[in-house]
This record gives structure tokens, sequence and C-alpha cells, in this order.
């Protein structure tokens, strides 16, 4: 593996691990859960409920907003890396 690639790669995984949001609900990697991908992982997840995590509005739940869920118990905490 070249030195460049090697560096990208690297830089990736800084990317990756600067976001509290989980890969396993980030699918994509936009660093935000969208409605879709949140279902994915939590099937009973329902578009109120959606909205009502979603406090600003923007259509995603970011790291913030996926924490207040999880400390709230809007949504359950879910094993990661385990
Ligand atoms: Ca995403
Ligand atoms: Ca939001």
């Amino acid at each position: 593996m070249s030195r460049v690639a090697i560096g990208a790669l690297l830089a990736t995984f800084v990317a990756l691990s600067a976001h509290a949001m989980s890969t396993e609900i980030d699918t994509d990697g936009d660093g935000k859960a969208s409605l879709a991908e949140l279902q994915t992982v939590f099937p009973e997840l329902t578009e109120e409920l959606f909205q009502e995590i979603d406090t600003d509005a923007d259509g995603f739940v970011n790291d913030e907003e996926m924490m207040i869920a999880v400390e709230t118990e809007m949504l359950p905490d879910i094993e990661t890396d385990a």
C-alpha cells in the first residue's frame, strides 16, 4: 500500500471516529441519521417519533439529537463495537 493510500485511510478513520454517530445507523456516512437509516436499526420508529427526536427539524438526526434521544429514552441505546 502506498504512503498516500495509508494517509487517506487514516484521514477517513479520524473523520469517522470524530462522530459519535454509529456507522451502524449512518450507513451513507454523512454523519447524520435519516428516518430510513434509523428505521433500519429501529423498525419500530415512527415518523412522528423521528420528528420529536429531530429537534431542529432539518430532517436528520445528528449526534447531539441522537444523544438526547437515547438519554430521554426515546431511542434505546444500541450496542456498538460489542
Ligand atoms: Ca446518513
Ligand atoms: Ca436534526
